[in-house]
């Protein structure tokens, strides 16, 4: 049974082969490799450290890694392409020098990495401002790498001051769609495309508003945009305001998250516990939710409701 709704199933011409989700959301490991990320930052100090963490990840069914240089989590300050690119290049030629058979995908604002990762062998440009770096079209042109373009409101250093929207699904479909447009004119593919609301940047959370809920929920509306569709709500702090769970503490409100991304048609779903996820994943890749719809009108036992 194929889980979820989408109806752009994902397909991506990377340079060394074609990736595709068939019956689940593929799971994208992340790999920080980063002093300060909110979650697993100065876990991998060492360069080996973090190859053998990307290593660990495949043994536990990640479908792609996605290597971070820069933290972009609330507040964080912006890094220099100089010190991104000492943090990834590193791991990235390790990686290849061991035979890593995953595909990679390099998380950066900055074409001048992006570039540089792409040469030494990642597939996928992950970027979270959406092409706002003028270089980065160049560099998809060139490569012919596909790219996640996410949506933010704002960016990392104050995106969480004072987000505010009318009506936070249109207008991120509308921002999203945006970005698409230019770089299909610039002369992306669209199918080299993948799109994802980017849930806890600059979204409101806590006090009454939760658009990252609102966002989830309403996930399958985004399918409009004609492109698989990623999320990554793994760890983030709309889990902590919605629980009080510390972030060393957020692991099943991640899977939650995780499986209602799948249900609703997420192609790719980008986690920091990877093992967790393809567990979660495959038992609800073998259920049949169509099924449900039986629940209210099958055997009615009225013993049941008696006090
Ligand atoms: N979230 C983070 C980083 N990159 N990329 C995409 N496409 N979507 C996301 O939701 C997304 C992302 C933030 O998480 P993390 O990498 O764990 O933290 P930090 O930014 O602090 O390194």
């Amino acid at each position: 049974m194929a889980l979820g709704l989408s109806p752009v199933p994902l397909r991506l011409r990377l340079h060394d082969r074609v990736l595709v989700a068939t019956d689940r959301p593929l799971v994208m490991g992340v790999l920080n490799v980063t002093p300060d990320s909110f979650s697993d930052g100065g876990r991998h100090p060492t360069a080996e450290s973090a190859v053998a963490r990307a290593f660990h990840m495949a043994k536990e069914g990640a479908d792609l890694i996605d290597i971070g240089g820069e933290s972009t989590r609330p507040g964080a300050e912006p890094v220099t392409v100089e010190e991104e690119t000492r943090r990834v290049l590193p791991i990235l030629e390790r990686l290849l020098e061991a035979g890593f058979s995953l595909p990679v995908s390099v998380d950066t604002r900055h074409a001048a990495t992006a570039r540089l990762a792409l040469d030494r062998g990642a597939h996928i440009v992950n970027d979270v401002s959406a092409l706002s770096d003028p270089g980065m079209v160049s560099v998809l042109l060139d490569s012919g790498a596909p790219a996640v373009l996410m949506h933010m409101q704002g960016e990392p250093r104050t995106m969480q001051a004072e987000p505010a929207y009318r009506d936070v699904v249109e207008e991120v479909m509308e921002g999203l769609a945006e970005k698409r447009d230019a770089a299909v004119e610039a002369g992306v593919s669209p199918g080299a495309i993948v799109l994802d609301p980017g849930l806890g940047f600059g979204k409101r959370t806590g006090g009454g508003a939760e658009d990252n809920c609102v966002l989830l929920s309403r996930l399958p509306r985004l399918h409009a945009l004609g492109h698989p569709l990623l999320v990554g709500a793994s760890r983030k702090r709309f889990i902590g305001n919605l629980t009080g769970a510390p972030v060393e503490s957020r692991m099943p409100g991640s899977l939650a998250a995780a499986l209602a991304a799948a249900w609703a048609g997420a192609a790719i779903v980008r986690v920091h516990d990877v093992a967790e996820t393809v567990q979660a994943l495959s038992v609800a890749a073998a259920l049949d939710p169509s099924d449900w719809s039986t629940r209210w009108h099958g055997d009615h036992d009225p013993q049941v409701q008696k006090p």
